[in-house]
């Protein structure tokens, strides 16, 4: 039997080092500026183990937002604020489930258990969260007959948020997005971001998704389309 020392030894530099991931060798190369801000979607109980949508390995996102986080002197949070009874919950409609479709006015929505709501222990924040510096929380999806995955525009693809204005009055231009679910809120947050103009990079390792019907494969490939730039954590120089 060849021990361990062996095999490393036998396979070569070159074959080393295509088998170490790039994020342990490659230099931390961007550089947050005045024009960058942080955004952390939907870091929320209910997202995370044990609540109502809990998104697999979601805990995970904590630790690395965190870290980046200490890199950037702006930070905007959102947090997914529901009516009770909202359009976007499947037991507000007669016989639908979780994770069917519907049709509603402003075009196909995704059923979801009852999440988020007003007020309550699953809308906040996880309390793991440390980002005292953050400066602007913005909530949405607080209409109870539009959903808004995005953190700029509803579902109606209409009715702002205010977020796009807010961060350009501040000329915050590059925006870095990480947090809850990869497939739905931060993918909508970031094309609606290059929508409105901004650089726009997504933090993988900072991100975890709900992959509802191939939704996190298509959300990468909408993403790369629209011009977001997917990075790794220790891409950042923080
Ligand atoms: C989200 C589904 C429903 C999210 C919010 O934060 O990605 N997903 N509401
Ligand atoms: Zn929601």
């Amino acid at each position: 039997m060849l021990d361990r020392r062996q095999i490393l030894a036998g396979l070569g530099t070159v074959a080393l080092t295509t088998m170490i991931p790039k994020s342990l060798w490659a230099a931390a190369s961007i550089k947050i500026d005045d024009a960058s801000a942080l955004l952390v979607i939907d870091v929320q109980n209910c997202f995370l183990p044990g609540g109502s949508l809990a998104v697999k390995d979601g805990e995970q996102v904590v630790p690395v937002i965190n870290r980046i986080a200490k890199g950037f002197a702006n930070v905007v949070m959102t947090q997914d604020w529901h009516t009770a009874g909202h359009v976007s919950f499947a037991s507000a409609h007669d016989g639908k489930k979780p994770f069917e479709m519907i049709d509603l006015p402003y075009g196909k929505q995704m059923l979801w258990p009852d999440h988020c709501v007003q007020g309550t222990d699953g809308a906040s924040l996880s309390k793991d969260l440390s980002i005292p510096q953050a400066e602007l929380v913005i909530r949405k999806g607080y209409h109870k007959d539009v959903d808004s995955y995005s953190a700029f525009t509803e579902a109606d693809g209409k009715t702002t948020t205010g977020l796009a204005a807010y961060l350009k009055a501040r000329k915050l231009e590059r925006l870095f997005i990480a947090g809850l679910a990869t497939d739905f809120c931060v993918a909508w947050t970031a094309l609606d971001a290059r929508k409105a103009g901004f650089e726009a990079y997504v933090v993988e390792d900072a991100c975890r998704g709900i992959d509802a019907q191939g939704s996190l494969a298509k959300a990468w490939a909408d993403m790369e389309k629209a011009g977001v730039k997917r990075i790794q954590s220790s891409d950042l120089v923080v």
